[in-house]
């Protein structure tokens, strides 16, 4: 390190970042160590860095850059990632774990040597707005300049507040190296390894350039921060934060939380509202509200199906110009393409299976498409015209609706309100989704996740969800819980909603804050009354909603929630819980079996829900 980059660290006055510079230094053994501050200049440096070392791209459009993860580097490692445990713990759920020692050494000696003829750059971040009670400080080492490019997008820079931890050690640590590249790609794929240690607050990424592996500002900050958030009695949540806008010019904060790739981006992007957040939100309570944080400033979204119908905002952002990074998709003659963008999309190009033409195959004979299903763009939110005013306000916005959601093509209805907050958080714990390509594995394999959270918590569930349960202690203001389920499928496996379907239930559930629209009593919450969502299906899309829409869309299937019911008891049988959970549990299911006497095993259709 010379005397410049020295004089920067040292200015921070913090002997504790001193400490894991150094220790990064030894082990990784860089040719050069780059000290990043908040200056525009520092910033800059990175992003050409970026694109000296084919990490990116310049593509035609200004600002805009492209950057490919290996092939088998295209979504999170769950496998790969691990917690270093020093002593067994049971968490309820199955985590990935490894023994401190022996993971330590795995991944120290996988880390040893990594950044040999490479720079090293030390970054200084915030996590949620700076000045803030919500604010953790995050310190990331890291060889590739696409990933502090990525982090300078997506997370507030804080070199100059973490003068303001006066020597505290108080931050969170990420240490990364990309590994070998080729062509500017990981190569030791079968080396690529995560190791997350709580005790510490420190994580060891190797190997991997996907953001959900190697950015430790994201995912990996996301596991630390539930554990801390634990013990200090906050939420950390993988939730979007919206405002939601209602009639005479009300805006009503929602936050909500969906598995990867289940309509979280899409639901605060809903045309006319406002987004705060799209994917991780601090949650604390303050004089008797819940008042929530985006702990970034940017998105790194899903491109698969944006198009100017679907997502008009995105659309506009990612074909005009402003600092976008693309990846994973197809680029050709400077220009980038994906599955879904209703373009006409050419026949060849690079893509992140390098050279590709139309009908190229993969190993196993697939056609690979133009895009990667879990293409991504990253871009800040302020470069979207519907980011909402209060997105940096330190003091967080208050939210009064939490929605929670999964992949569910069988049982559950598209919206309910729960009956209770208690209920609520039951119905949030027994999320089910159908996996992703967010994820590598399978697909489509359903899958129990809690609070759509399963991939991240870092603390027993059941401790997890008691502290849901208990959140609402010294509340002024309870917020009402809805859980949604955008696709619902009929027999044939044709979804019963389109995607701009879910603006009405958003709207709906907005009303019902202020209590504006009566409900139908299920066993399972209250849902909508056909009368207001054909009047919301007409206002907001101009849709004619039928009866016999509602009646397929809201019949309750019984059986299914039965079955759902019974999953969930196997699930929890051997899972210390918290007795309000089990309750709820036991209630829903007793409800379920009433009505199921009383009317039958088909589904129900909500007009029958009025007899009672
Ligand atoms: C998700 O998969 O939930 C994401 C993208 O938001 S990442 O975690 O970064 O892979
Ligand atoms: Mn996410």
């Amino acid at each position: 390190m010379d005397k410049i980059n020295l004089r920067k660290l040292e200015e921070l006055n913090n002997q504790h970042v001193i400490k894991v510079v150094e220790e990064a230094i030894q082990l990784c053994k860089p040719a050069k160590v780059v000290v990043i501050t908040d200056s525009k200049e520092d910033i800059a440096y990175v992003r050409e860095l970026a694109l000296i070392n084919g990490e990116e791209a310049k593509l035609k459009m200004e600002g805009h850059t492209i950057h490919f993860d290996g092939y088998y580097d295209q979504g999170r490692d769950k496998a790969n990632t691990k917690y270093l445990l020093s002593k067994d713990v049971d968490w309820g759920i199955k985590v990935n774990s490894i023994e401190k020692e022996k993971g330590l050494k795995e991944i120290c000696s996988f880390l040893d040597g990594s950044m040999a003829g490479k720079e090293m750059l030390v970054r200084f971040f915030s996590l949620g707005p700076t000045n803030s009670i919500f604010s953790l400080k995050a310190l990331q080492i890291t060889d590739s300049a696409y990933v502090a490019h990525s982090e300078d997008i997506l997370y507030r820079p804080a070199y100059e507040e973490f003068k303001k931890l006066n020597g505290s050690p108080d931050f969170f640590f990420f240490l990364h190296s990309a590994g070998r590249l080729k062509n500017g790609v990981s190569v030791d794929i079968d080396k690529r390894r995560i190791y997350i240690d709580l005790e510490e607050n420190r994580v060891y990424s190797v190997n991997n350039q996907y953001a959900g592996n190697s950015l430790g500002l994201k995912k990996l900050a996301f596991r630390l921060a539930i554990n801390k958030a634990q013990r200090e009695g906050w939420l950390a949540e993988h939730m979007f934060i919206m405002g939601v806008h209602g009639p005479n010019s009300r805006v009503t904060y929602f936050t909500g939380a969906y598995p990867s790739a289940c309509g979280k981006t899409s639901t605060a992007m809903i045309p006319g509202q406002t987004v705060v957040g799209d994917d991780i939100a601090y949650l604390r309570k303050i004089d008797g509200v819940i008042r929530a944080v985006n702990m970034e400033s940017g998105i790194f979204g899903i491109i698969h199906s944006v198009n100017s119908e679907n997502d008009p905002v995105i659309y506009q952002a990612l074909t005009t110009s402003g600092e976008v990074i693309f990846s994973n998709v197809l680029i050709n003659n400077g220009i980038p393409y994906w599955e879904g963008m209703k373009k006409d999309i050419p026949d060849t190009g690079i893509n992140f299976s390098g050279e590709w033409f139309k009908g190229k195959k993969d190993c196993e004979g697939e056609e690979i498409p133009c895009s990667h299903k879990n293409a991504r763009y990253t871009l800040k939110l302020n470069e979207l015209k519907n980011i909402d005013s209060k997105a940096d306000d330190p003091g967080g916005v208050p939210v009064q609706a939490i929605f929670y959601g999964g992949r569910d093509s069988d049982t559950t209805i598209p919206v309910v309100e729960s009956l209770t907050w208690a209920h609520g958080v039951f119905l949030g714990a027994t999320v089910e989704s159908e996996t992703t390509a967010a994820t590598l594995g399978a697909q489509g394999v359903r899958k129990y996740n809690p609070m759509a959270n399963l991939d991240f918590i870092s603390v027993p569930l059941g401790t997890y969800i008691e502290n849901h349960l208990n959140f609402t202690k010294d509340l002024k203001v309870i917020p009402k819980i809805y859980a949604t389920n955008y696709f619902l499928k009929d027999e044939s496996g044709n979804y019963l909603n389109s995607k701009l379907d879910k603006k009405v239930w958003l709207l709906w559930a907005e009303g019902r804050v202020y209590g504006e629209y009566k409900t139908i009593e299920t066993p399972v919450g209250l849902i909508p009354k056909y009368e207001d969502l054909k009047t919301l299906f007409i206002r907001e899309l101009d849709k004619d909603y039928t009866k016999a829409e509602y009646i397929q869309q809201f019949s309750l299937r019984v059986v299914k929630y039965l079955e759902k019911m019974e999953r969930m008891r196997k699930i929890f049988e051997n899972i210390q819980m918290p007795a309000a959970f089990t309750e709820e549990l036991k209630a829903q299911t007793e409800r379920l079996k009433y009505v199921r006497t009383k009317f039958g095993e088909e589904a129900i259709s909500p007009f029958q829900f009025l007899d009672i």
